[in-house]
């Protein structure tokens, strides 16, 4: 394995490279996403930020789940001491506490929020293992059910910050409905992987534990997860507790490197913010085209006035700005069908004002009128025979004046079509675009992330 010092500042200078990246997509798309969906994007980039200025030598692993699980019981047997509070019946840990493996991890855990009395390092237990496990900081947090709102502050602040979550419950507590309530709050902030301890398995008889088992991966499964297995403990006996340390310390070496830390975490972030716009997969464009056509044949419609016998070419009418808006709306209404909101507004936005659609309607129009009476007083492009020219004259009134409403019918019908492409098509189309190119950009930091992690390995 490399050393991390050597590729250290190389994984740090392109982490950041990638985040300006990211930073710079999350920007041109603010607009698309809700309020609060910008507060977490901003609030995202800037932890990233500080993590990477805090190096990436770190792992956070956050022991999580209800009241009484056994989640202190765990964090001590794998410390090896008793430094977590242990509660019989109440809730007992208020803040996070932590153990730290190796490592300058203060302003780690500053960052964290830990207090310093807090923390603890371990870099003394597990000799044979201390290699493997430096780095990691294994945090208790407070119980994520617990009726405390100071409890759930400390935990909604953490997590988001954790590599790998474990959700730690019991026989009892597994099947609680308020379990996957909590656990489906925890999912939907889509923060770490994500393990699962299924604790005090002495408390059920042996040839009990497969059918539990059975039933939780079946209850986490309903929740919306994809935790491919789940880890069997004792924190009374120790069984299973070197299982769990094992996970531990595949999280601390599957991304051990900086490198790997920092693509997996801008990684995490890019297709975090892609799911926030919403995807363009089989973005459907089929409705522009009918839409195009329905806006240029009202307007035309409003355009060319009806023809009066005794006036067989009227002077044509500019709508009003009401007429121009219901044109638009009607636009609008086609767009947001196939479009998601956030993009609609965009779309809604990027489209010319009534009033600028009407002076470029007027002057479209006008030029058109010019040109075909110009038109109109041209002879035919190919210079005609005497004969020809005879019977051109010749020609009755009525075809002429036939042919002339046609052709000014023609030209209007283009003017106003020039006016509908450059309002409504052409920038109804590049917000579209924006919206494929911005996923792209994000599909490539989060494909990045992966890809370069694997060519590392
Ligand atoms: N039988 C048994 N009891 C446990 C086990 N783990 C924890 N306990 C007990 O469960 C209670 C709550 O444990 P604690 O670690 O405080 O749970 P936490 O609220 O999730 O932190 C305490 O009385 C522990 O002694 C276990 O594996 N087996
Ligand atoms: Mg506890």
């Amino acid at each position: 394995m490399t050393p991390a010092g050597e590729r250290g500042p190389a994984a740090l200078q392109e982490a950041r490279r990638a985040l300006a990246e990211l930073t710079a997509v999350a920007r041109t798309v603010r607009g698309r996403l809700g309020d609060q969906a910008v507060v977490a994007q901003e609030a995202a980039c800037r932890r990233l930020r500080r993590r990477l200025d805090l190096g990436l030598d770190h792992t956070v692993v956050a022991l999580i789940g209800g009241t009484g699980s056994g989640k202190s019981s765990l964090f001590n047997r794998i410390g090896e001491m008793t430094f977590s509070e242990v509660g019989v019946l109440r809730p007992t840990t208020a803040d996070a506490v932590a153990f730290v493996w190796g490592g300058d991890a203060g302003p780690f855990l500053d960052w964290l929020g830990v207090a310093r009395d807090n923390w603890i390092r371990r870099d003394s237990v597990l000799d044979g293992d201390v290699a493997a496990m430096r780095g990691l900081i294994l945090l208790d947090l407070p119980d994520y059910d617990s009726a405390s709102g100071e409890h759930r502050e400390v935990v909604d602040r953490v997590l988001p910050l954790a590599d790998l979550l474990v959700w730690v419950t019991d026989p009892q507590k597994y099947a609680d409905p308020s379990l996957h309530r909590d656990y489906s709050g925890v999912l939907a902030q889509r923060v770490g992987n994500l393990a699962v301890v299924l604790n005090q398995v002495d408390t059920l008889a042996p040839d009990d534990v497969p059918a539990v088992l059975q039933d939780l991966s079946r209850l986490l499964k309903r929740a919306g997860s994809d935790v491919p297995n789940v880890v069997v403990t004792s924190a009374l006996t120790g069984d299973g507790v070197d299982s769990l340390r094992q996970l531990l310390v595949a999280a601390r070496t599957e991304e051990a490197t900086p490198a790997e830390r920092a693509r997996v975490l801008l990684g995490r972030e890019a297709t975090r913010l892609r799911e926030e716009i919403g995807p363009p997969d089989g973005l459907d464009r089929s409705w522009i085209e009918p839409a195009r056509r329905a806006a240029r044949d009202q307007l035309l419609a409003l355009v060319e006035a009806a023809p009066e016998p005794d006036e067989p070419n009227p002077a044509p009418q500019i709508p009003s700005v009401e007429q121009i808006h219901g044109v638009l709306l009607g636009w609008l209404e086609r767009a947001l069908v196939a479009v998601p909101a956030p993009w609609g507004a965009a779309v809604g936005r990027s489209l010319a004002s009534g009033v600028n659609i009407r002076a470029r309607l007027d002057e479209a129009v006008t030029a058109a009128l010019a040109g075909s009476v110009a038109d109109a007083a041209q002879p035919a492009a190919a210079p005609l025979s005497r004969r020809g020219r005879r019977a051109r004259r010749r020609a009755e009134p009525e075809a002429a004046a036939a042919s002339a409403a046609g052709s000014r019918h023609a030209a209007l019908e283009r003017a106003v079509s020039a006016v509908v492409e450059r309002t409504m098509t052409f920038p109804t189309n590049a917000v579209l675009d924006d919206w494929v190119a911005v996923t792209g950009k994000l599909l490539a930091l989060a494909a990045g992330s992966r890809g370069q992690a694997g060519a590392a390995a």
